[in-house]
């Protein structure tokens, strides 16, 4: 980890889609080859630590089934059966399959489809760059963040918090709903750091035994979908002991004395019923986090993909106000810092050629809109070409057996830029091979943190291998529209350009500082000057359906979901999945360790390590069922059923079963996925995916 850097070291920025955005160094072999990858010491939030799969990249970069070639379908789609093409003729071929949709029902019947497989912004967003000029169909963004941001930015009006390094001054950390040693493990660095250095308490909100309950001083397994029960109860200690600040809420927030006559009848007992903890374990964290001021609430994604996850998120940062947690240092709420970055990308996405009018698709619902389904469609006429960058969603959208359904479909044309022949890949009528991270320049910053990185080119590209901004302008160029402004820069012109139009110099000074830190003062980021509503003040009863925020849905779509079900002050909701007689299980299918979302993997260093696809039964559920661990287990409810080997273990409670993953689909034994269960109905009020918000039902499989 302190080798001397030189010549041979590159500095780039981890481009996948993860919170920690780690600055990287880069050991470079020869021109063409990279070796270990390592955390940047100097940075002060990578703090010299990166997770196992990305110090291994060379495995996936250097991978013997990296794709090389453009590859046209010669048999039937699915089927496997490849041509070679040139690239020539490859872009050719796309932009006569858009002119050719765009004839015969306008340009709303092609949709670019894309996510963050890189988060870099000029490969990442660049692809809006054409679809605006084009007037083709918008994406709603809505597979990750909706019901997070949104419960988030309900309460502050403003999705930013405290600097996560500030947790090394912290004296408790909690850790609620996320497997931060998962799925963003610097945050474990400094909580870590914490608890050797001050002896801070960590505490960890969860609804299994995962790696990071497993480092926690006190683990909280609730059951799924009640995290705002327990954040009820929390507050009607703090107002029933004398332990809510009430000074601070006072100054702060809208109606504390509406929050507390609410809280009355909210109490632990009321809570242990809903939640499966008991009144006890709720009155020790009450009793915590009401002597410890320096408390840092790290609220993390997971306790939001639930279909009340909006309102859980909001419940959960309510907390550390009615303690008044947030006017120390090391104390209040992080999530993420979506707002603080102020990057102007109208260059890269072309936002003058936006045409408010062209319809919006809901991402997350791509099954329905690829098969038809009229409302799905908003009215419009069908989605008849697309191209997909940086995103499987054959593999990690839900209701998948719509989304083979549609990808199947003859008269659909699907372009598919990628690294692996993922299970989308595989579906395609062509497919482009395209550069890793490694091989592009871009610049990156980290939701999770606040620093701005620039990823140089740090090795060769494979010869035959091109990235997604050389597509965009290729298919530009094709479809007439590359004289319009913003087109015909390169990677590092259009990086330049965003740096200066949003105030922060050039790519000279990004690449001679290495990164920028912009993290707000102490005194905003702990809303010491107001909340960012109108009234400068917290919102303990959220406008839910007036509110602003960066998931909200265009007015064209509507709201999404059953908004008026929202409650007006935290509460339990019930709009989840309900377990019942005939779905009596409940299932969530959290992020794999070794894996990164559907990346990872096609590594062997990540697939061994995890195994095999799974699902955990508790022992009392596999006893009930007469299964046998290692025994396949049928899971289903009404969009279909998969077969998985059971892993008999305590870590998951009751009632509740859990998938890791995500394994590709031709891991499974139908070639059915985990995502074959997961519904794409709309969390309120601004829609997402409740992928941990499952009602199944479990058969021994014969
Ligand atoms: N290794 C790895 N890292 C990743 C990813 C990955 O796939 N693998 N994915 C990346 C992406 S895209 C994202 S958005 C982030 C997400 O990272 P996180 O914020 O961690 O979100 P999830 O991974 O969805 O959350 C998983 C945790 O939420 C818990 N959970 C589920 N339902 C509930 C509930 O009702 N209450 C509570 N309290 N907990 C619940 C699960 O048990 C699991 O431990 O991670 C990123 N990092
Ligand atoms: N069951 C279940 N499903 C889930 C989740 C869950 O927790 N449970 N999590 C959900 C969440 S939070 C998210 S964000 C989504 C993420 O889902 P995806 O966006 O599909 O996930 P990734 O695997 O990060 O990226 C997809 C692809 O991008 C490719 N890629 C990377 N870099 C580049 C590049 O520069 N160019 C091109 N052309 N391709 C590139 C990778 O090879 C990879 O195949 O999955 C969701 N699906
Ligand atoms: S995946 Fe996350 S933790 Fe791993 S190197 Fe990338 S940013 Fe860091
Ligand atoms: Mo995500």
């Amino acid at each position: 980890m302190n080798k001397p850097l030189d010549h041979r070291t590159g500095f780039t920025a981890c481009p996948h889609d993860c919170p920690s955005t780690c600055a990287l160094e880069v050991d470079i072999l020869d021109p063409r080859t990279i070796g270990r990858v390592r955390g940047a010491a100097g940075n002060s939030y990578t703090a010299g630590v990166i997770c196992a799969k990305v110090a291994r990249y060379a495995e996936r970069t250097h991978h013997p089934d990296r794709l090389m070639k453009p590859l046209r379908r010669v048999g039937a789609k699915g089927a496997g059966d490849w041509g070679e093409i040139s690239w020539e003729d490859a872009l050719d071929l796309v932009a006569e399959a858009f002119l050719k949709a765009e004839a015969r029902y306008g340009p709303e019947a092609v949709w670019p489809y894309f996510y963050a497989g890189t988060m870099g912004l000029v490969q990442r967003d660049g692809i809006n760059r054409l679809r605006h000029a084009k007037g083709y169909s918008n994406q709603f963004d809505s597979i990750c963040t909706n019901t997070a941001w949104t419960g988030f930015v309900a309460g502050t009006g403003k999705l930013m918090g405290v600097d996560p390094r500030e947790m090394a001054a912290s004296d408790c950390v909690v850790i609620w709903g996320t497997n931060a040693v998962a799925t963003q493990v610097n945050v474990m660095t400094h909580a870590i750091r914490a608890r050797k250095e001050r002896g801070a308490r960590i505490v960890v909100v969860d609804i299994y035994d995962n790696a990071t309950m497993k480092q926690a001083d006190m683990g909280l397994k609730l059951r799924p979908g009640t995290d705002a029960a327990l954040a009820c109860a929390l507050m009607h200690v703090a107002f029933r002991d004398g332990t809510a600040d009430r000074d601070y809420l006072a100054r702060y927030t809208d109606d504390p004395a509406g929050l507390e006559a609410h809280l009355q009848t909210r109490t632990p007992q009321w809570a242990a019923s809903i939640t499966g903890l008991s009144a006890e374990e709720i009155e020790a964290f009450a009793g915590l986090i009401g002597s410890t001021p320096r408390t840092f609430f790290r609220l993390g994604y997971g306790f939001t993909r639930q279909r009340n996850g909006a309102v859980a998120m909001h419940a959960a940062l309510s907390v550390p106000t009615v303690f008044g947690h947030w006017k120390s240092e090391g104390g209040g709420a992080f999530h993420n810092n979506g707002a603080i970055w102020n990057l102007d990308k109208r260059i890269i996405e072309g936002h003058e050629f936006r045409d408010p009018s062209v319809r919006h698709l809901d991402q997350s619902k791509i099954g329905r809109v690829l098969t038809g389904e009229a409302q799905a469609l908003a009215g419009g006429p069908p989605v008849a070409a697309m191209i997909v960058q940086n995103t499987n969603p054959m593999n990690v959208a839900p209701e998948q057996r719509l989304v083979r359904q549609g990808f199947a479909r003859e008269d659909l044309f699907v372009c598919v830029h990628e690294q692996f022949m993922t299970d989308t890949a595989a579906m395609a009528d062509l497919v482009l091979p395209a550069t890793t991270f490694l091989e592009h320049d871009d610049i990156y910053r980290g939701g999770g943190q606040s620093h701005i990185l620039f990823g140089p080119r740090l090795v060769e590209a494979p010869e035959t291998v091109r990235s997604n901004h050389f597509v965009v302008e290729e298919l530009a160029r094709r479809l007439g529209v590359s004289d319009r402004p913003g087109f015909g820069l390169s990677e590092r012109e259009q990086v330049d350009a965003l740096l200066r139009i949003s105030g922060y110099g050039g790519l000279d000074r990004l690449e001679a500082e290495r990164w920028i830190d912009v993290q707000p003062s102490f005194e905003e980021a702990h809303f010491l000057k107001g909340f960012h509503n109108p009234d400068g003040r917290f919102r303990f009863r959220p406008d839910w359906k007036g509110m602003a925020g960066p998931n909200r849905p265009p007015a064209s779509m509507g709201l999404l979901g059953p908004v008026e079900a929202l409650p007006q002050f935290p509460d339990h909701a019930e709009l989840n999945e309900a377990a019942d007689e005939a779905h009596p299980f409940k299932l969530a299918t959290a992020p794999a360790r070794q894996f990164l979302n559907s990346s990872f993997s096609e590594t062997k260093g990540s697939a061994t390590r995890e195994g095999r696809p799974e699902l955990m039964v508790h022992p009392q559920d596999a006893a009930r069922l007469s299964l046998a661990e290692g025994e396949k287990v049928l899971i289903g409810n009404r969009r279909g059923e998969i077969a998985l080997p059971v892993k008999i273990t305590d870590a998951v409670k009751p009632g509740v079963v859990l998938h890791e993953g995500l394994w590709p689909n031709s891991a499974f034994e139908r070639g059915e996925g985990i995502n074959t269960l997961v519904g794409a109905d709309s969390p309120a009020p601004f829609g997402g995916v409740a992928f941990h918000d499952v009602a199944v039902w479990l058969r021994p499989a014969l």
